[in-house]
C-alpha cells in the first residue's frame, strides 16, 4: 500500500492501481480488509459490487468486517432483509405534515397519509414477548439539523419510563415497556427518526410523534419475522392497526442514493 495506491511488486512485474473492486461475496479476510481500510483511508477508491462481504474468513471477525464495510460504505453489509440473527439493520421514517414515509435498508416501503398526530416525542413500545435491540437513535429535522441522538453507550438518561430496559453491548434492550419515551422533542412536528434494529426476527415498536401522557402517537412495528412493517396508531389510549406493509425484497443496495440522505 502506498498512499492512495496499491502496488503488485512481482519481481517480474510491477504494477499500480488506485481503484480496487471488491469482488461479490459475503466473506473476506479480516487482515486484507485491514489493507483496504488503508487504501480507502488514504484517499483510495473502493467500489462494491453485488454483494458487500460480512463475515471474516478468520474466526472472530465477522463484527470487525461488518463495522469496517459499514464505515466504509455507510451501509450494513446486507443479506437477505432482515432475517441474520447478528444483523441490525437501519430504518428511517419520515414524518412531514401528514406524510410518513418508511424506509428499511435505505428502501422506501410505505408512504402513508395520516394526519391524527400532529407532533411529539420518540420512543417504543415492546410487549412482553418482543424482545428489543436498539442502537445509534437519531432525529433530524427536514433539513437535515440533529435534534437528538442517542448511541447508548452511556445509559439511558435521556430517556424516561425505562422499566425493563437496559443496556447491553453497547445496545438499548427492551422487552415489556409500552411507555419508553425521549425527554426531549414534545414539540417536534416534522422531523426524521433514524435507528439501527437488532432483534432476531422479533418486532420492535418505533413510536414517534408521542404525546407525554403515553395516550397518543403513531408506532410503526418492524418486524423481521413475518418480512413486514405494520405501522399503528393509538388513539385517545386505543391501538389501531393502519396496515401491513411487505418487506420482502428489501436491500439497501438496490438503491444507494437512499443511504446517503440525512
Ligand atoms: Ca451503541
Amino acid at each position: 500500500m502506498q498512499g492512495a495506491k496499491v502496488r503488485l511488486t512481482n519481481t517480474n512485474n510491477w504494477e499500480t492501481y488506485s481503484v480496487l473492486v471488491l469482488p461479490c461475496g459475503s466473506v473476506i479476510s479480516w487482515s486484507n480488509l485491514q489493507k483496504v481500510q488503508t487504501f480507502y483511508h488514504n484517499g483510495g477508491q473502493v467500489i462494491g459490487t453485488t454483494q458487500l462481504p460480512y463475515k471474516s474468513s478468520e474466526f472472530g471477525h465477522d463484527a470487525d468486517v461488518q463495522r469496517v464495510i459499514k464505515s466504509m460504505f455507510g451501509a450494513t453489509p446486507a443479506r437477505p432483509v432482515v432475517r441474520d440473527s447478528d444483523a441490525s439493520y437501519r430504518i428511517r421514517i419520515e414524518a412531514s405534515g401528514s406524510t410518513i414515509k418508511t424506509f428499511v435498508k435505505g428502501v422506501l416501503v410505505d408512504v402513508t397519509v395520516d394526519d391524527s398526530m400532529k407532533k411529539g416525542c420518540i420512543g417504543f413500545r415492546q410487549g412482553g414477548d418482543e424482545p428489543g435491540g436498539v442502537d445509534d437513535v437519531k432525529v433530524s429535522s427536514l433539513g437535515g439539523q440533529v435534534l437528538f441522538w442517542d448511541d447508548f453507550d452511556s445509559g439511558l438518561d435521556q430517556w424516561a419510563n425505562t422499566h425493563n430496559a437496559s443496556v447491553g453491548n453497547g445496545l438499548l434492550k427492551i422487552q415489556g415497556n409500552e411507555f419508553m419515551r425521549s425527554r426531549e422533542g414534545d414539540g417536534g412536528t416534522d422531523y426524521f427518526v433514524e435507528a439501527d434494529l437488532n432483534t432476531n426476527d422479533a418486532c420492535t415498536g418505533l413510536v414517534f410523534r408521542a404525546d407525554t401522557n403515553g395516550r397518543n402517537c403513531y408506532m410503526w412495528q418492524f418486524w423481521p419475522g413475518k418480512n413486514c412493517v405494520r405501522p399503528h396508531k393509538q388513539i385517545s389510549g386505543a391501538w389501531w392497526v393502519i396496515k401491513d406493509i411487505p418487506c420482502m425484497d428489501v436491500d439497501e443496495r438496490a438503491i444507494p442514493s437512499c443511504c446517503a440522505a440525512p
